[in-house]
């Protein structure tokens, strides 16, 4: 019996050591350690054993199924802490990996064009103004030297809430309503910026709704050498020191002289090309000195104050500064275009 208790021993340790999982070692334990396993058996048979003997092998099986339980504890721990190992191994996250990409959104190209204009004429100290995009004809029109059945009103025909209402043609009203605010005795040194409206078939250079920024400053003594002076400088800032400008005779109903602002041509350096269509300019804004009409139906005295004014369209500008052949390209929003001038 002893031998055979020893020789369990040595088959369980060598089992134990061949298990290779938690499952294999749990089989081991049952195969050895059950109720129906060898030394529950050779302790079923000692009521054949001399009184002397009982009690030695006794000790020798409780001995064997500890020396057995023991080895399979350590493996099980063994084997577990393994199962762990491999675990954490598997979950770990490498913190040094690049990350996914995320699309990243940035401003219209128009916002851009509209902010950058809006700080070369902060830098000049003129105040941003904003104003309602559903005007009053009194403000879109009648204070604009446009009063009804002006054949320029036909120009500028619009979407109607109202026969008083409608859509702003122009921001013009804006800087109507400004100066109406002065009570006629303030300066005026702002620029508007914002959506305005007519009634016109969209292609490639006309859109029904499109942005306007313009600009007004009425003071004593304001000069057309002012105008010049303040619109180079946007030009240079704009387009490039190297530019240069030139004001032709023109016509609005609100200024008087009223002018034309051409830059010199880039692309050829002002000797004629497909940009500037031969003549060596381009045009970029309408401007003139405020009609004496508009400054008295907003309340100033045309004898003792004066002004100019400007209006230009940052889609036109954003067009030239970056070569892009379709106004459209900014309104129906294909991603494609508009990433192009996230850093513009
Ligand atoms: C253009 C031309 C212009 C104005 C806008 C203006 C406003 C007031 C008084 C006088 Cl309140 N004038 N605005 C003047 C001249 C030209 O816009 O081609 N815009 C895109």
């Amino acid at each position: 019996m002893k031998e055979r208790l020893e020789e369990l021993e040595q088959e369980a340790i060598l089992k134990v050591e061949k298990a290779e999982t938690i499952d294999a070692l749990k089989n081991v334990r049952v195969e050895y350690l059950g109720k129906k396993g060898p030394i529950t058996e050779v302790l079923r048979g000692m009521g054949k054993l001399s009184k002397e003997e009982r009690p030695v092998i006794g000790q020798l099986a409780n001995e064997v199924r500890e020396k057995i339980s023991v080895a399979i504890d350590e493996k099980q721990s063994k084997l577990e802490d393994e199962a762990l190992e491999e675990q954490l191994k598997d979950e770990s996250i490498d913190v040094t990996l690049p990350g996914r990409p995320v699309q990243v959104g940035g401003p219209h190209l128009l916002t851009s064009i509209i902010e950058e204009i809006e700080d070369l004429f902060i830098g000049m100290g003129f105040d941003i103004r904003e104003g309602p995009e559903v005007e009053t004809d009194y403000y879109n029109f009648e204070a604009l030297n446009l009063p009804k059945g002006h054949p320029a009103r036909d120009m500028q025909d619009t979407f109607y809430i109202t026969e008083e209402l409608l859509m702003r043609t122009h921001t013009s009203p804006v800087q109507a309503r400004t100066m109406g605010q002065k009570d006629g005795k303030e300066p005026v040194k702002m620029i508007c910026p914002g959506k305005v409206y007519r009634r016109d078939t969209d292609d490639a250079t006309h859109s029904h709704q499109f942005t306007q920024i313009e600009g007004l400053l009425v003071d004593e003594n304001v000069r057309m050498s002012d105008l010049k002076g303040v619109l180079q400088t946007f030009a240079h800032k704009m387009f490039g020191e190297e530019r240069e400008i030139r004001l032709r005779p023109s016509f609005f109903p609100f200024t008087e002289p009223s002018v034309e602002m051409d830059i010199s041509c880039k692309m050829c350096g002002g000797k004629g090309c497909s940009v500037c269509k031969g003549s060596g300019w381009i045009e970029i804004l309408g401007a003139g000195m405020v009609h004496p009409n508009v400054l008295e139906m907003s309340g100033y005295d045309s004898k003792k104050y004066s002004g100019f004014a400007f209006g230009m369209g940052p889609e036109r500008i954003a067009m030239l500064k970056h070569g892009i052949d379709d106004i459209r390209h900014f309104y129906t929003n294909d991603v494609r275009f508009l990433s192009q001038y996230h850093n513009a």
